[in-house]
């Protein structure tokens, strides 16, 4: 039997690598593809003003392009001191989208002079699910923790070696892919999608 295409609606490799695993440990059978297969769509702006908007916009423009249900994901990274930046703007941080150095850098000169104690921060994520006919459905996760003053580790991506997880010692990109997915913001929330997307694709 043909299993049933859902598209990723995301052009970001690690974030690809990462849903791959989290729906396939969460036991959906699917024929999972990257927006990178259906590169005459152009990138949707992200007009909305939190994760759950621009998540829910990402997905429906994919399915609408495409016809097949999509799923999407818009995440960042939260920091306390900075009452909630980068946030929705974590891609672009530093000026230009996707530079996950530049970024990293520039977040750490900002946060420079801040003590341990107020380093507080959490990475986000919004999972929506977008279908043909216009359903849709958006969860939530959360990953706690504090912001190292250097970057530490290679696994992952974007601001993972500067972020200490509540109750570890090490950052998230020290983590093993299977560690990081277990506790991440991205595994919660496609976690609690999982069954929402058995649900409504059979
Ligand atoms: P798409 O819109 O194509 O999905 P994007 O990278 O532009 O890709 P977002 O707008 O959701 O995605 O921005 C997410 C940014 O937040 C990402 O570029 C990282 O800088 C950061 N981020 C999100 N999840 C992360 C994680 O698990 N580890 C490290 N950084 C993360």
């Amino acid at each position: 039997m043909t299993r049933q295409r859902l598209i990723l609606a995301t052009r970001n490799a690690g974030k690809i690598t990462e849903l791959h695993a989290i729906l396939a440990d969460a036991g959906l059978d699917l024929d999972l593809v990257g927006a990178d297969a259906y590169p005459e769509i152009p990138d949707v702006k992200e007009t909305g003003v939190s994760f759950a908007e621009n998540a829910l916009l990402k997905a429906h423009a994919l399915a609408q392009a495409t016809g097949l249900p999509a799923v999407a994901d818009d995440s960042g990274l939260c920091v306390d001191v900075l009452g909630g930046a980068p946030g929705i703007f974590s891609a672009r941080w530093a000026g230009t989208h996707g530079d996950d150095k530049a970024n990293l850098d520039l977040l750490l000169a900002q946060l420079g002079d801040i003590a341990d104690e107020h380093r507080a921060a959490h990475f986000a994520c919004a999972a929506a699910l977008a279908l043909p006919d216009g359903t849709e459905r958006v969860v939530e996760g959360r990953m706690e923790g504090t912001l190292r003053h250097e970057p530490t580790g290679t696994n992952g991506f974007g601001y993972d070696p500067i972020l200490q997880p509540a109750g570890h010692d090490v950052t998230c990109a020290e983590l093993t892919p299977a560690e990081k997915n277990a506790i991440s913001h991205r595994g919660k929330a496609f976690r609690s999608l999982a069954p929402v997307v058995r649900e409504l694709l059979g």
